[in-house]
């Protein structure tokens, strides 16, 4: 019985999915402890899902709305996991989702009194970090150190890419920017909670001031990644001292950065008492970057041909994008809508072709578009353009919709077999953030059920019955890719990350031993070795922060 094993909001859709051949007609609500029937349904027929053509049947107890601990119940099949009937049902995953950042936190101490079970000395200061041959320049020959401490872990991993940053940082600060009474209002006990400034907007700078370092103050380029040549051993942060480097200057990371920097410079201008100058020197590090791109406009990312020209080799992650545009227009809408210049929306074309792409970290369009839809009411250039971003917004969402409603699981994620790509998890979550922004445009709520059909998805209705979210759910992640996790004495995996999830060529990928299922929609393996289905990722959990903290926030519409 696959089910939201955390649970559903009293006045939204409860949906569980009974898998398997069976001759119940029946479900039934039960207290957590089985005792007492409280409500009786009728199941679905029986349906094919869509890929691995399992039969399938709904049990929808939307009618139900009483506040408590439950289980479901079908005769001949059993019980499901334990799921509570709440307002603010998702409360506890929204925060923990952002607090999964905090322990992602390169550089410092966690202390027991922030971390719990999980706290660990600090890692990675990255003080001492050299200029890699293929970064060097007049003013940073090889052999140069530079400082450039803080930061997230990008994933599993040790490393701290920009390019990844870029699409992660947007999406956190988008989420503050819809909103910010939200946001001001969660505490995460983290070291600066005690301030001012909303938690989310204090976890963010952590990595936002490292990106800063990122870039040549001699010509305003931005160093692709910060690594070691290699990926470190399954061992904990302050074990793997390998020396680091700053890799090559490229297009890409000018504009992720140009576009981050530019949305920093926006949000913290109403928090320029708590950190003066920060919006200022934001801004001007966003320009710069932009004039860098404008002058190099094509320097992508090329780690095999770096690897023939220089040593040493460097083998972690590549984020090798190859194709600029997006990122220009992301970059220029968000530079056009915090200086209100026309000349950063005029130097692009914001329309290339009708396609709506789902953010990725490689394709980051509709990061943009969001942007300005956001800032909608503000005069200037995009103003003609709006009508046509908004619906072709509200086209792809209505398929969305219509994919939900029609699907075995009838969530939006998961009917087609190129949903399963590696991050899976963050293809249902970026598509409930597309949602979410139909919902503002549009105020209708098949949207937002619709949205929560994927938050559904990534905590149990889906097709390997796993919650992807560490923590959360009986049947949960407990083996990610994650090396702390892995490599610390705690038998819980570090909460709140999400799991990249299903993934139709893991096996391929990784190779790891223990796959037995064939279909895109079940090859999942919750084992350490699994980094292509089980890996976490900032730029997977922060549209999970987006999702879950946007229905928390509009819950009570
Ligand atoms: O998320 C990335 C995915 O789209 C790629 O297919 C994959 C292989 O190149 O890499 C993923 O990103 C990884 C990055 O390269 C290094 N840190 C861990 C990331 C998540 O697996």
């Amino acid at each position: 019985i696959r089910l939201n094993q955390v649970g559903f909001y009293p006045n939204a859709a409860k949906v569980a999915v009974v898998v398997g051949e069976g001759n119940a007609t029946k479900f039934f609500l039960k207290t957590a402890d089985g005792a007492k029937t409280l409500y009786t349904g009728q199941l679905t027929d029986a349906k094919l899902t869509e890929l691995s053509k399992k039969p399938t049947r709904v049990a929808d107890f939307s009618g139900f709305s009483a506040s408590g601990s439950y289980v479901l119940e079908v005769p001949g099949v059993g019980q499901s996991y334990p799921f509570e009937i709440k307002p603010q049902v998702h409360q506890d995953v929204a925060a923990a989702a952002i607090k999964g950042f905090y322990f992602q936190r390169t550089a410092i101490e966690l202390p027991q009194k922030y971390a719990g079970k999980w706290h660990r000395p600090a890692g990675h200061p990255d003080t001492n970090v050299l200029v890699h041959p293929s970064a060097a320049s007049a003013q940073r020959p090889v052999g140069t150190m530079i400082s450039a401490p803080r930061g997230w872990y990008d994933a599993g991993d040790y490393n701290k890419y920009i390019v990844n940053s870029g699409i992660t940082m947007g999406t956190l600060l988008s989420a503050y920017e819809e909103f910010p009474q939200f946001y001001q209002n969660q505490k995460l006990n983290i070291p600066e909670s005690d301030n001012q400034v909303p938690d989310l907007l204090d976890e963010s700078l952590w990595n936002l001031r490292w990106m800063l370092t990122m870039q040549d103050p001699s010509d305003g380029g931005v160093y692709h990644k910060l690594t070691n040549p290699v990926f470190d051993g399954m061992i904990m942060p302050d074990k793997a001292t390998t020396p680091r480097y700053v890799v090559q200057k490229g297009t890409g990371a000018a504009l992720n950065f140009a576009a981050v920097m530019a949305q920093a410079s926006r949000v913290y201008k109403n928090f320029s008492k708590d950190f003066p100058g920060l919006s200022d020197s934001c801004l001007s590090a966003a320009t710069r970057a932009w004039e860098w791109a404008q002058k190099n406009p094509n320097v992508a990312y090329d780690q095999d041909a770096i690897n023939k020209s220089f040593d040493p080799d460097v083998t972690t992650g590549a984020y090798g994008d190859k194709d600029f545009s997006d990122e220009f227009l992301w970059a220029a809408a968000e530079l056009y809508t915090t200086t209100q210049q026309d000349s950063y929306y005029k130097a692009v074309n914001m329309l290339p072709d009708a396609k709506m792409p789902l953010p990725s970290w490689a394709q980051v369009r509709l990061l943009g578009y969001y942007t300005l839809l956001r800032h909608r009411d503000q005069k200037g250039a995009a103003q003609k353009d709006l009508p046509e971003i908004r619906k072709r917004l509200l086209q792809f969402t209505d398929a969305m919709v219509a994919g939900a409603t029609a699907g075995a699981y009838r969530t939006v994620m998961g009917r087609v077999k190129e949903d399963y790509v590696w991050g899976s998890s963050s293809v249902a979550a970026n598509q409930g953030v597309a949602l979410v922004q139909a919902y503002h445009l549009t105020g209708n709520k098949k949207y937002l059920q619709a949205a929560l059909s994927n938050l559904d998805y990534l905590l149990g209705r889906n097709a390997v019955g796993y919650s992807f979210v560490t923590g959360f759910g009986e049947k949960s992640t407990m083996r990610p890719h994650h090396r702390p996790s892995i490599a610390d004495d705690v038998a819980e995996p570090i909460p709140g990350l999400l799991s990249g999830g299903t993934n139709g060529n893991a096996d391929k990928q990784d190779k790891c031993e223990g796959y037995t299922a064939t279909s895109p929609d079940e090859m999942y393996l919750d084992a350490d070795c699994s980094y292509a289905s089980n890996e976490i990722a900032i730029n997977w959990n922060a549209p999970l922060v987006y999702l879950a903290g946007a229905l928390e926030a509009l819950q009570q519409q």
